[in-house]
């Protein structure tokens, strides 16, 4: 007989989780949970944000652009401070490099993380209520704690990261991390201000039938790799999904399987998407997951980044499909 709902337990919430996994991080307990519980926490104030975006003057842009030529919009800003102010409040964060600024962050505490972060990924979908995320990386400092930050230790390879994930705002809000431990995805309950565990150890099918790129830009991409394997997908009947959202997109493709591309552009010849604040924090994920992000000639997480806001070509996704591109 099913169980009725008094029965149901409410599940694992992420601060169970986290305090139950610790013992993978024994040289960083405390420090390390806190600050996973800062992200969720900024996590949750951008999605209330988000969720009356359509009732108050928080649409549209602001005007300017990011260091990366995207039209900076109102929700990109009120992500980047929500975060920002969670991490520096938490002082577990002693610097941050964000999507959004131009140069580092320097919180000005004795903190030993630092955290690479697109606040608002795919926010020119906002106004046309569309799904989009926020990505984050974390990094141990390099220099002495106590010193001054330096570029050093934000331009560190994906290869580094202690752990990364994303929150997608979608039909229902998910925040997806992995520690270097797996991957597993907890789904927001708001009546309970809750994240709870309910993607136990995702694993990323080695293949996949789905392809995900704007195909509007054929005609200005060269790479001969590339249009073999859009024309590999088309002959074998592939589902084409392009969200114009890189969280929502990657999601859909780590759970049933398929692959993302971003390959250079005339426009973007060293590629769109940011090493450091998109690319590394997914890469890292995905191989956890048992899948592979590559550049197409070298792992994404081997890259050694040379700015702050290092673009490159981006596969991502099943195992197999993303080996035909590299
Ligand atoms: P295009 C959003 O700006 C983003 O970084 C990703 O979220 C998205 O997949 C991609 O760029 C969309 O780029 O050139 O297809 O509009």
């Amino acid at each position: 007989m099913e169980k009725s709902r008094i029965d149901l337990p409410i599940g694992v919430t992420l601060d169970r989780f986290i305090k139950s996994n610790e013992k993978d991080y024994p040289t960083a307990v405390g420090a390390f949970s806190q600050l996973l519980r800062d992200i969720a926490l900024a996590a949750k104030v951008v999605n209330r944000e988000l969720n009356k975006a359509g009732l108050v003057d928080i649409m549209g842009n602001v005007g300017n652009a990011n260091a990366g030529g995207d039209e900076q919009q109102k929700l990109d800003m009120l992500a980047n401070t929500r975060f920002i102010r969670a991490l520096s409040k938490g002082g577990e964060v002693c610097g941050i490099i964000s999507e959004e600024n131009d140069s580092f962050v320097d919180l000005e505490n004795d903190g030993k993380y630092i955290v690479a972060l697109d606040p608002l990924d795919g926010s020119s979908n906002i106004d046309v209520n569309v799904s989009v995320g926020t990505i984050f990386s974390i990094y141990k400092r390099i220099t002495a704690i106590n010193s001054p930050l330096t570029l050093e230790d934000f331009l560190q390879k994906g290869r580094d990261q202690i752990a990364s994930g994303y929150i997608l705002y979608g039909p229902s809000s998910m925040l997806v991390f992995t520690t270097g431990n797996g991957v597993n995805g907890f789904t927001y309950e708001p009546s309970l201000g809750e994240f709870v565990l309910s993607n136990p150890n995702i694993q990323c099918h080695e293949d996949g039938t789905i392809y995900s790129m704007n195909e509007g830009l054929s005609n200005s991409i060269s790479d001969s790799k590339v249009k073999a394997f859009i024309n590999y997908c088309k002959d074998n009947e592939f589902t084409a999904r392009y969200i114009g959202s890189l969280v929502a997109d990657f999601h859909r493709n780590l759970l049933k399987g398929g692959i993302y591309l971003y390959p250079a552009t005339t426009k973007y010849p060293n590629g769109k998407l940011r090493l450091m604040f998109e690319s590394n924090a997914l890469a890292f994920v995905i191989e956890q997951s048992g899948g592979k992000a590559t550049d197409g000639n070298m792992d994404i997480l081997d890259i050694q980044p040379t700015s702050i806001h290092h673009t490159a070509a981006l596969y991502i996704g099943s195992k197999n499909l993303v080996n035909r591109l590299s």
